[in-house]
């Protein structure tokens, strides 16, 4: 029986938690995905430069976060929306997040720290705007002309529908060579053209960049983009854009010898379950739900579009429901996750926190800014994941709806209660060695001390403890009492 269950604002331990805060990439075979122990990626969206540089030193770096993926980088339209950064009209590195400079010391500042950078790399179109302007840093445009670096000839006009934009999603054509909401589609077939994207992408790795999100990756051939990929003057980490559609010809699959692709099921998948269906079910998920192979996926329980544009995911909005599936993300052994940080909006278009020039401004977790990879349940579990890393799954238990359990085999075990009521008097087999362990969903484990509850493992690799609803209990072994 499917329940559908209304959501109470509950303050769940996890929500108080919250509210309470304060690998590398080694040379690619064929594909490029994130490898080492420290894989997961912080998507501090819209944040500007100087700010991601101090995260990394003093969040991202010491919770284990691997990546810090930042917005486009590049020249873009001038205005306060957040997608004007979606909208290139130079490959200047210079943007309402910061300048060339600011950029490339906080490259070197999240080095330093131990945090890998991946960038945000707008490389199937140009602006959008239908009587060009000037740029942000003062590049003058049309929108089919961009002076010294696009001209006419180096755009797509598939002359459909009037205006050569995309219609219908059920024509390959259509998709690859018309274009994405009025923005100015490149020929990325052309020579010229992947040699210009080429020099821009290798213009960022001189700086130290380690990895590229590429953005509408759908909108290229994977043929275009391995051409591209080819040109890198040295091997990068690739996550490419491809949005799942039922019944699209264009596929995610096809992208996968390039490199990583966005599994845009997975957050949608997630939240259905927690939201109307049950945690019981995901004892398969990922590739047993027909989502890409795990090596090749990457996942996230919302990024910056779904949260604006797909009502059903899971966001900050949804507050201790949203740390909870953060943490199953974490846990779960499938695909290459991206823990995503807001800045609070109520309007889609509405841009981050700036000045009255529209520059960025510096960001203030709590206040404006949701910094949910601060969010203790989440931060903590970055932990988990790397003490974890490789470690299959055993132990599975659920009670046939909202209540989970598993292990990490020898490594870490976390229980998931989303039932409306305590799971109280039970006992759980974790496999673990004993000793006492810090439970990393209400405690942070540093210098050898929990500043939460100890869970106890026994000598046959069981500990007792109460769950209460809508939270959890996660230990592992990097997080254990001397
Ligand atoms: C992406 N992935 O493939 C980004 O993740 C997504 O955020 C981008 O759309 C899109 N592709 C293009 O890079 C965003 C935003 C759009 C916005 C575009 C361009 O979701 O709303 O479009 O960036 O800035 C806006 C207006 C749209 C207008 C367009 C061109 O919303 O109405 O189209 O600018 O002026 C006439
Ligand atoms: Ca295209």
């Amino acid at each position: 029986m499917h329940r559908r269950r209304l959501r109470p604002a509950v303050l769940t331990l996890a929500v108080i938690a919250s509210l309470l805060a304060s690998g590398t990439v080694t040379a690619p075979p064929a594909v490029a995905a994130p490898a080492g122990g420290k894989k997961v990626i912080a998507n501090l969206f819209e944040w500007n430069w100087p700010s991601v540089a101090s995260e990394c030193a003093s969040t991202l770096g010491p919770k284990g976060y691997g990546y810090v993926q930042v917005s486009p980088p590049q020249e873009h339209v001038r205005g306060n929306q957040w997608w004007v950064a979606y909208q290139p009209v130079s490959y200047r590195i210079e943007s309402r997040k910061g300048t060339r400079a600011q950029f490339e010391s906080m490259v070197d500042g999240c080095h330093a720290a131990g945090v890998k950078v991946i960038v945000d790399a707008v490389v199937n179109h140009m602006s959008g705007q239908a009587n060009g302007g000037t740029g942000w840093a003062g590049s003058s445009y049309q929108h089919h002309a961009y002076p010294g670096i696009y001209q006419g000839q180096d755009f797509h006009y598939c002359g459909r529908n009037g205006n050569n934009d995309i219609v219908d999603y059920h024509d390959r054509y259509e998709v690859q060579n018309c274009e994405l909401v009025n923005l100015a589609d490149l020929r990325t077939e052309s020579d010229y053209v992947r040699s210009r994207l080429a020099a821009y992408l290798n213009d960022l790795l001189s700086l130290g960049v380690d990895g590229f999100r590429l953005d509408a990756s759908k909108h290229m051939p994977a043929a275009d983009v391995a051409a591209i990929r080819a040109r890198l003057s040295r091997p990068a980490y690739l996550v490419q854009e491809v949005i799942h559609g039922a019944g699209e010809p264009i596929t995610p699959t096809e992208y996968t010898g390039n490199g990583d692709v966005h599994e845009f099921r997975y957050g949608k998948d997630l939240a259905r379950v927690f939201r109307s269906e049950r945690l019981a079910y995901l004892r398969n998920f990922g590739e047993g739900w027909g989502h890409l192979p795990s090596n090749v996926s990457s996942v996230f329980v919302d990024n910056h579009d779904t949260q604006r544009d797909d009502g059903g995911v899971l966001t900050y909005r949804d507050r201790g429901i949203y740390a909870l599936a953060n943490a199953f993300m974490l846990a779960w052994p499938y695909g290459s996750p991206t823990v995503m940080s807001s800045y609070t909006f109520s309007g889609r278009d509405a841009g981050p926190p700036s000045d009255g020039n529209n520059k960025t401004l510096s960001t203030t977790c709590y206040s404006g800014w949701e910094c949910e990879h601060r969010w203790p349940v989440i931060a903590n579990m970055v932990g988990f994941r790397n003490a974890t890393e490789g470690a299959g799954v055993s132990n599975w238990y659920d009670n046939g709806y909202q209540h989970i359990a598993f292990s990490r085999t020898g490594r870490g075990f976390i229980t998931i209660n989303d039932e409306d009521f305590a799971v109280n008097g039970r006992s759980y087999h974790t496999g673990l060695p004993a000793g006492r362990y810090c439970d990393v969903i209400h405690g942070t484990f540093a210098g050898g001390t929990c500043t939460g509850p100890v869970i106890t493992v026994d000598a046959n690799g069981w500990f007792a403890a109460n769950v209460p609803a809508h939270d959890a209990i996660a230990i592992h072994l990097s997080a254990r009492l001397p």
